[in-house]
């Protein structure tokens, strides 16, 4: 992604107005550039943006979160007078020191995107919020897996929306979704089942769709469409297993972290054996730029943004179960069993980036299935004298565990990556009698 030109040269003291057009089939742009910025540009569609006497150079960039990394940047170049090593002289002064020069925005004003590295910086310490101990969940996302549905051609619609959401307990970030929650509803069907699926975009910027759970030429059905736009996506599940599906506009990595995947479940046709209860776990992280509201502060100015700098930095604020930080400890609701009950957790690793090691505290597990296969126990039954503490995936990988509790009580479900478990990846199944 770039801006042709990608650099311009004003004569110092020269007003620049800049004439922007979107050439681009498929996704939303901008341009910002000292203080002023223009709207979100669809296909074909232009602005005019007059940024006023140029003082010293500077460099632009498209906000939409991604875009600027991925080369988006429009360096303003300015000549004559004594320039080269100037700054804007703006009334800001020492902020805009030398070693900044040409680096992020010059200081015309104070942006605070200013304040974001470019690629190659050290990246800072995150800026995880404190958690709020007396906040609660308001609205826990629902672990327990959906039935199988009877039909074997399920038709649905996604919907692709950006909408404020919780992503810890009094925590909000705007997150990219599908259906307005992250994750995204679950499908489970059978082996040889159709899957009819229309994604329609209602968001800000191009969006797309991409099912694991279906082998297909991506050319079309996983291509980008821009706002307004939708399609149509068809494919059979000819395998079973818990596949991921995600959004796969670029950068995928920030359309992940921000909400836009979620799980396909699909059993072989003759079904799996049967357990008294069964849960869905997808893990993922979530990237909140540092210095945005939501964090429950007096001067939080709204929902946080997803930081693209701290994604490719894999330093996340939060590493969540089903979207949110620790919603199924105290803060929110817990998942129940009662001694004795076999229990069915599946989990499925979204990233975008971290793996995740899946381990039920006080547990053990007696038949597992990891990415299509058993990889302890079978069909016939759980394994009678060997066991397993975990349930190792790789992003975008999946399976479940099965184990029974000898007594009541509360075991923790968490990642066994303990930075991760203490990032969030931790909640409690409350076992009675
Ligand atoms: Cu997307």
């Amino acid at each position: 992604m770039r801006f042709e030109p990608a650099t311009v040269e004003v004569p110092l003291g020269d007003r620049l107005v800049v004439e922007l057009t979107n050439t681009d089939p498929t996704n939303v742009h901008d341009l910002q550039l000292f203080d002023e910025r223009t709207p979100r540009l669809a296909t074909g569609e232009s602005a005019t943006l007059d940024v006023g006497v140029v003082t010293g150079p500077t460099q632009g960039w498209c906000t939409i979160v991604g875009h600027r990394q991925m080369g988006m940047v429009l360096d303003v170049v300015v000549t004559g007078g004594d320039a080269a090593g100037g700054n804007v002289a703006s009334g800001a002064d020492g902020a805009a020191d030398g070693a900044q020069a040409g680096e992020g925005p010059a200081a015309h004003g104070s942006d605070a995107a200013g304040g974001a590295p470019g690629a190659g910086t050290a990246y800072p310490a995150p800026a995880t919020p404190a958690i709020d101990p007396d906040a609660r969940v308001q609205d826990v996302v629902d672990p327990v897996l959906p039935p199988l549905p009877e039909e074997r051609v399920h038709r649905l619609t996604l919907t692709a929306e950006e909408v404020e959401l919780e992503v810890a307990p009094g925590i909000t970030q705007t997150r990219w979704t599908f259906n307005g929650r992250a994750p995204g509803p679950t499908l489970r069907g059978r082996v040889g089942d159709v899957f009819e699926i229309t994604l329609v975009n209602d968001g800000t910027m191009g969006h797309s769709i991409d099912f694991h759970a279906g082998a297909l030429a991506p050319d079309r059905p996983m291509r980008t469409i821009a706002p307004g736009e939708s399609l149509e996506y068809r494919f059979t599940a000819e395998r079973a297993g818990i596949w991921m599906y995600h959004c796969s506009t670029m950068p995928m990595s920030a359309h992940i972290a921000a909400g836009m995947h979620g799980a396909v479940v699909i059993e072989p046709e003759e079904g799996l054996p049967e357990v008294d209860r069964e849960y869905l776990l997808v893990q993922s992280e979530v990237y909140l730029e540092p210095g945005t509201g939501g964090s429950g502060s007096a001067d939080a100015s709204g929902p946080a943004e997803v930081d693209m700098d701290a994604i490719a930095a894999e330093r996340p604020a939060f590493v969540t179960f089903n979207g949110i930080a620790n919603q199924y400890g105290t803060a929110g609701r817990m998942l129940d069993a009662r001694v004795g009950e076999r229990v069915r957790i599946w989990v499925l690793d979204a990233g975008p980036s971290r793996p995740s090691s899946f381990h039920v505290v006080g547990g053990q597990f007696d038949r597992t299935y990891l990415e299509g296969a058993w990889t302890l126990g079978d069909a016939d039954g759980p394994a009678q004298d060997a066991g397993a503490q975990t349930l190792g995936l790789q992003a975008a990988q999946g399976g479940f565990v099965e184990l029974t509790f000898p007594e009541a009580g509360h075991y923790p479900l968490v990642s066994h990556i303990m930075v991760d478990a203490e990032r969030g990846a931790h909640g409690y199944v409350r076992v009675t009698d």
